[in-house]
């Protein structure tokens, strides 16, 4: 049998699940790797941090964040070298398979 035709409102928490999945771009601003994560709630952009802590911790290089209830605004840098190294974007790569678990949004 073919699908149901979705009123506006589920048609609305459909678009709303498809957009869980939307990421921004990663942006070089300010000689640092930046980009903005936002999750379903403060729960969940937590659960994020969290994950990433472990990587941070192995990869011994940590960023520097900020975060306001469910979004995560990240800017990556290696201070040690006074700019950006392969760490950065080793890190980067962490945040997104981190992300990709937590079903981030723009
Ligand atoms: N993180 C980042 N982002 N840059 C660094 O230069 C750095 C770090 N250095 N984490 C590490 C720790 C260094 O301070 C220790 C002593 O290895």
């Amino acid at each position: 049998m073919r699908p149901a035709r979705l009123d506006d409102s589920a048609a609305n928490a459909a678009l709303e699940a498809l957009n869980l999945r939307i990421a921004t771009a990663w942006a070089l601003q300010d000689g640092k790797l930046q980009k903005t994560f936002r999750f379903k709630d403060f729960r969940t952009a937590f659960a994020f941090m969290t994950r990433v802590a472990d990587s941070a911790e192995s990869l011994n290089h940590h960023p520097e964040w900020h975060n306001t209830y469910n979004r995560v605004q990240v800017a990556l840098s290696t201070h040690d070298a006074g700019g950006l190294t392969t760490l950065d974007f080793d890190l980067a790569e962490a945040m997104e398979a981190a992300a990709a678990e937590y079903a981030a949004k723009t």
